[in-house]
């Protein structure tokens, strides 16, 4: 329980609360937003609530105020929680990670990032260059992942369009010794389009704003986002700062200016690709603009005649095995434009993303010379969205989210669990809502959405999102958590051709299936891998090293998009389930990014999906403090005759037994082997009120027998 407040600024901990009701948990987060105070805990749970404003509470005073101290002996903030994540790698050798979770805009990247600055502030002070190295590749990796992974949203104006976890490495000294990132499904449809109001990724407003006209005039651009298809929406007057902080940050990491020039380059060739339209006389396909494509050529180190061909052209080997060239209808070339833009957006991330990794993966590390190599995770991943329209990428990013819950419902359960376990106290399960129901309504094998989606993508003939739909309606008729206009016929809402409702943890989702069966087949001709495996330029022939293959050699299907990211989170479920989790649970105050509204109503929604009221009651059910005997009788042993000044007892856990039964309230603890455990926090009130009346008496004793002697 934290101390040091005022009980003006609330509750620290709502752990503290009188009584467990949602009116008194709202009543404390809004009275601690409103005084400023945006942290609370619950346990060792950090509530946050975004603030929308600049908060003095990041500086050096505040690092130097967390570093070392125990979770309760500060107020509740991020510090305090990296402090508790750091010290338990340090001191238990333990694997910890951080898990920040809550919707879009509540607050995850900015947290993930003030953890970060904390274990770089408070980690190798002898100031090895190595390590020192390490820790600003780490820092400088997060500009350069927002700016080609984030993007004006309507919810979030630098909202991350991909999923993050990065583990970093400790050696024996806990110092950082390198890291590793691990990058889940970027948005790329985002690149060839955008919802209203939304933007593209921050990287290529960067390069149009932010690039030199020598760098532009190189790349045939000209500055203005208005002139591509893909940057219509709007600019911002970051963009042009930004670039030259992502310029420096690629070169701190160790880019090299032709690896630079290269990433740009793509940039480019996307922006030029976007504009390139097609027309047709009813038989042949042409493209209209000759020039950009001898640009993109140029751009890209391959022949304009080739990158014609690719636009226009697929190679198909027929059943026979001969290989024939077939023309492109209109909308195929849109469409194999559009996907080759995306795909080249992608690979672009995934290798920026790569190289980072090569530069601090951890190297040369010899257990035996070096002790155990531990790490910390800080994952920070895309929140919870609904949007007007919600399509393919919106239903894997809830499905992650319910993943997320899945775990923070096992960990916070199992946790408790394993403590009063490894104490020898017995305890009682608390009920929660399990959420499983959904995961399983999307990924079990078979019957679930995911499985559906697969099957009608490997189908042979025209399967349309609606004949998906329609299996969807017929298999998934009797799930309480899935509906659609067809089960439903009064839902004047859903529309019988494009909709289904997922009943998600955090609330209702409509999804349009629209374009679901083309995001999930994730389909590229392979006459573009080709062609950029190809390409004279060795960065690019890096990206594509599958465009080595000929079409007869490329049999496999390729798994779908939805499988392939069910097995990434699967697989980062699993990384996080063996090790000890801290939580971030970040909220959002209001849809207006306004940093004096608390909007009642979304803030307890939220406070109601993620779990935190029962959250509190797990950890009151069980015991809502413990303490290690030696620190419960520092504290208080001024409180009872018998250990104050010093005890006489064997041991401090008897001294601790004396103090529990002055105050009598016996009944009200457990004691642990190396613990005591308080079930109610009345009981701490207490002593905690003795303790706070008696210490101006201890203090102005000695003053006082002093003045007397004088
Ligand atoms: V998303 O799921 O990636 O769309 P996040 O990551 O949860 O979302 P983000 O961290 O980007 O949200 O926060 C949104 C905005 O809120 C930031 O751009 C800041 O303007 C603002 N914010 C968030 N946290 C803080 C803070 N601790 N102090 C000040 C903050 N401003
Ligand atoms: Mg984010």
């Amino acid at each position: 329980m934290a101390e040091l407040e005022g009980l003006e600024f609330g509750k620290s901990d709502f752990v503290l609360l009188d009584e467990v009701t949602m009116e008194q948990f709202m009543e404390n987060l809004k009275l601690r937003f409103e005084k400023g105070r945006i942290y609370t805990f619950i346990g060792e749970v950090v509530v946050s609530v975004n603030p929308y404003r600049h908060m003095d509470i990041y500086g050096k005073e505040n690092i130097e105020a967390y570093r070392g101290r125990e979770l309760y002996e500060n107020p509740p903030h991020l510090y305090a929680v990296s402090d508790a994540a750091y010290k338990a790698m340090k001191r238990r050798a333990k694997d910890t990670c951080i898990v920040i979770s809550g919707e879009s805009g509540a607050g995850k990247t900015e947290a993930s990032k003030y953890i970060m600055q904390y274990i770089a502030a408070i980690t190798n002070p002898s100031q090895r260059a190595e390590v020192e190295s390490v820790k600003n590749v780490l820092l400088k990796s997060n500009c350069v992942l927002e700016a080609f992974g984030n993007a004006k949203t309507n919810r979030n104006d630098n909202s991350s369009r991909f999923g993050k976890y990065m583990d970093i490495n400790f050696n024996f000294n806990g110092d950082p010794t390198g890291g590793h990132i691990n990058n889940y499904l970027l948005e790329k449809s985002r690149v060839v389009q955008q919802q209203n109001g939304e933007r593209n990724f921050h990287s290529f407003y960067q390069l149009l704003r932010g690039g030199s006209p020598e760098m532009l005039e190189a790349f045939h651009l000209q500055s203005n986002p208005a002139l591509y298809v893909y940057t219509r929406e709007g600019t911002s007057s970051n963009d042009r700062s930004n670039h030259k902080a992502v310029m420096t940050a690629l070169e701190v990491i160790g880019f090299s200016k032709e690896e630079i020039d290269s990433v740009y380059r793509i940039l480019a060739t996307i922006l030029l690709l976007g504009n390139i339209q097609f027309e047709s006389d009813g038989e042949d396909v042409r493209i209209v603009d000759l020039d950009a494509v001898n640009h993109i050529a140029e751009l890209t180190a391959t022949e304009p005649d080739n990158v014609s061909k690719g636009l226009l052209y697929r190679t198909v080997a027929t059943g026979g095995g001969e290989v024939i060239e077939k023309g492109h209808s209109e909308q195929d070339a849109c469409f194999g434009r559009d996907a080759f833009a995306k795909a080249l957006y992608e690979r672009l991330f995934g290798w920026i993303v790569g190289r980072i990794n090569s530069v601090i993966e951890v190297k040369d590390y010899n257990p035996v010379l070096h002790g155990k190599n531990t790490v910390i995770g800080v994952l920070d991943i895309y929140g919870f969205e609904i949007f007007d329209n919600n399509s393919f990428e919106q239903f894997c990013i809830n499905y992650c989210n319910e993943k997320l819950q899945q775990l923070f419902i096992e960990l916070i359960l199992r946790q408790e669990q394993d403590e009063y376990q490894r104490e020898g106290i017995t305890w009682q399960h608390i009920d929660y809502f399990n959420n499983q129901i959904i995961v399983d309504l999307v990924e079990q094998p078979h019957k679930g959405i995911i499985s559906i989606l697969d099957e009608a993508c490997l189908t042979v003939g025209k399967v349309t999102d609606t004949v998906c739909l329609d299996s969807m309606n017929t298999k998934l008729a009797q799930h309480p958590h899935y509906t659609s206009r067809k089960l439903n016929p009064t839902d004047k809402t859903l529309d019988f051709q494009k909709h289904f409702r997922i009943r998600h943890y955090a609330g209702d989702v409509t999804y349009s299936v629209e374009g679901f069966l083309d995001k999930n087949k994730d389909l590229l001709f392979q006459d573009f891998k080709r062609l950029m495996y190809n390409s004279a330029n060795p960065v690019l022939t890096e990206m594509w090293p599958d465009g080595q293959l000929s079409i007869t050699e490329v049999t496999k299907r390729p798994l779908t998009a939805a499988t392939l990211f069910k097995n990434s989170i699967v697989a980062l479920v699993d990384k996080l389930a063996c090790k000890e989790p801290y939580y971030v649970r970040c909220i959002k105050p209001n849809e207006m990014k306004s940093p004096m509204l608390f909007d009642d109503a979304r803030c307890q929604h939220q406070v109601a999906y993620l779990g935190l009221l029962e959250n509190v009651r797990v950890r009151r059910a069980g015991f809502a403090y413990r303490q290690l005997y030696a620190r419960f009788l520092q504290r208080y042993k001024m409180t009872c005759e018998y250990t104050w000044p010093n005890h006489l007892m064997a041991s401090d856990r008897e001294a601790v037994e004396a103090i529990v039964t002055q105050h009598g309230f016996q009944d009200d603890v457990a004691y642990g082997h190396s613990k005591l455990f308080v079930r109610t926090p009345r009981s701490l009130f207490t002593l905690e009120q003795e303790r706070a009346a008696l210490i101006p008496i201890l203090v102005w004793l000695p003053w006082r027998c002093r003045r007397m002697k004088a």
